[in-house]
């Protein structure tokens, strides 16, 4: 496995290879078996265009040839910050051959987070879309470049300016040594940890395994039409079952410009879709919507709702409004826990389902490391043959994140039921989960402390009726207390993604202490909620 990463111990790895877990095969060699089998079937639909799967395996070989002209190699990382596009899918599988690793960046993701990402990583090059959602990333490439000496390479999907066109790099295929299964496919970025984001190497085996169990589950096959309506680069619309477990299944991926129902439901209509991913601010928002759209929905099959606690009440609404649902709980880091087809309605409703393999084993702790009697809420512990075992170059993160026979401590606080379901209850980890997108307290408050005017500062999650939880900063000014509009600017003006600004702020003398010393942030959060009462900012 590439330097910097953990891997499995060899007797594990040899049983999940024995159990059929692992199947020794790269995800650019999945998508050639899938292709020989399904080659003029539609994989793709972006807009009135359509790729075959004939057409997505050749796009991939030609761009994996240009790559390899300009230098990119096995081992390699390129930092890809790409909206949903066609051109993410053929970049990645392009990588995918190479055996050089996308670290998928989110396309929020500012100077604070790519400058992170690229000198965490050294990738050798960095692609971004020309314009997106108004911002201009060649700009933010130029940024990043000055400061990331390992960057050789901005490839640029549309107008290039003064870098490389993604579409000017294909190339007649050449040959290209397959790369090792077992060693790093992709870098997914961690949601929940302390400090800038972790990376998050999956290898193909892993992936593979995590895509396929989660595409059985949804009891994907070719006649299933996926629409990613969240961002690929996520792992979520990615691979579980996502993107990559619609191809592997031989169904089609159909790409929406945006997941608002006037954007997705004409497409779920006109490409009879019969799967997506949501998150519950979303799914709240098309239950709303279907009661009044004209389009017909009813190809809908499943609709999986995850990133984000669900109420019970918007769980029960999904079915009738929507079509089946999946509540999916999830985690770059690898376990899925998702509901079956055949869960029970009150299963369905009240549980974040099962984990997917046989092979994932949970354990729910408490604050000792011993388990909990049955039924009772603890930290959830998880190993199994698609959870990482660390984060990349980071042996002292990894240290606290892993216990030292290799469980991923979450930082969910869960409890299993009697018949082995998880319900998710809460959280241990410093985050605030804003509608499905993490923010990380510590990291918004050292930017905060940057800030001439603030003496301390705490962040913390608000309720919120949309989001969930929004960002609320508890700043204790110096000497006068700065608004919400001027840290606002300052963050920005600092490159920090405009999802991790606060959204509210409260000013105090000081802030509350533990006996033990340390902020209080159980008291902040009850204070916010009772002042604020889930109001919208
Ligand atoms: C997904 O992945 P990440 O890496 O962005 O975030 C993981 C964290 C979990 O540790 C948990 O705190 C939270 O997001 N979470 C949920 C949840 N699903 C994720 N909390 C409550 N209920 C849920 N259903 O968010 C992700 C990855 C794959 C599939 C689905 C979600």
């Amino acid at each position: 496995m590439m330097p910097g990463c953990v891997q499995w111990p060899e007797e594990v790895a040899a049983r999940y290879r024995r159990e059929g877990y692992w199947r020794g095969e790269t995800l650019g060699d999945l998508l050639r078996r899938v292709a020989a089998a399904h080659g003029s079937r539609t994989a793709l639909v972006s807009g009135d265009s359509r790729w075959s799967y004939r057409e997505l395996d050749e796009r991939a070989d030609r761009l994996a040839a240009g790559l390899s002209g300009l230098g990119i190699g096995p081992g390699d990382r390129v930092l890809v910050q790409l909206p949903n596009t066609p051109d993410l899918v053929f970049l990645c599988f392009a990588l995918f051959r190479l055996g050089a690793a996308p670290v998928l960046a989110l396309p929020p993701h500012r100077h604070s987070e790519i400058g992170h990402l690229a000198a965490a990583t050294d990738a050798v090059a960095y692609v971004v879309p020309d314009v997106c959602q108004g911002f201009d990333h060649r700009e933010l490439a130029r940024l990043v470049q000055a400061s990331a000496p390992s960057l050789r390479h901005v490839v640029v999907s549309g107008d290039p300016q003064e870098f490389t066109a993604l579409a000017d790099l294909e190339r007649d295929p050449v040959p290209l040594a397959s790369p090792d299964p077992g060693d790093v496919a992709l870098f997914l970025l961690s949601g929940g940890t302390t400090g800038r984001s972790k990376l998050i190497p999956r290898t193909h085996d892993d992936y593979a395994c995590n895509i396929r169990l989660s595409a059985e589950n949804a009891g994907l096959d070719e006649t299933s039409v996926y629409l990613a309506a969240l961002p690929i680069a996520h792992n979520y619309a990615l691979g579980c079952p996502g993107v990559l477990g619609t191809l592997q299944a031989g169904g089609t991926v159909v790409l929406t410009p945006t997941p608002s129902p006037d954007d997705a439901f004409p497409l779920i209509e006109r490409e009879r879709v019969t799967v997506t991913g949501l998150v519950p601010s979303l799914a709240q928002l098309w239950v709303e919507a279907a009661q009044w759209a004209r389009q017909d929905l009813s190809s809908l099959r499943l609709v999986q709702v995850g990133g984000a606690a669900v109420s019970g009440e918007l769980a029960g609404r999904v079915g009738a409004a929507l079509g089946r649902l999946q509540q999916s709980f999830g985690m770059a880091e690898g376990l899925l826990s998702q509901s079956r087809r055949d869960d029970s309605e009150e299963v369905l409703v009240s549980t974040q389902g099962k984990p997917l393999a046989p092979a994932d084993e949970v354990r729910v702790v408490g604050e000792d490391g011993g388990d909990v009697p049955p039924g009772e809420a603890g930290e959830l512990l998880v190993r199994g043959p698609y959870t990482i075992r660390g984060y990349y170059r980071a042996p002292e993160h990894n240290a606290a994140a892993f216990t030292p026979d290799g469980f991923f401590r979450t930082g969910d606080l869960a409890r299993l039921t009697g018949t082995g379901h998880l319900v998710i209850v809460g959280r241990v980890k410093d985050v605030i989960n804003r509608g499905g997108d993490k923010v990380p307290a510590d990291e918004v408050e050292d930017h905060l402390l940057a800030h001439p005017e603030v003496d301390a500062v705490a962040v913390v999650a608000m309720p919120d009726p949309l989001l969930g939880e929004r960002t609320c900063a508890y700043i204790v000014p110096r000497r006068d207390a700065p608004s919400l509009k001027t840290i606002e600017a300052f963050l920005r003006k600092r490159g920090v993604a405009a999802y991790k600004v606060p959204d509210w702020i409260e000013d105090v003398s000081a802030l509350p202490y533990t006996p033990v010393g340390k902020i209080d942030k159980a008291r902040l959060r009850a204070d916010i909620a009772r002042r604020r009462g889930g109001r919208r900012p």
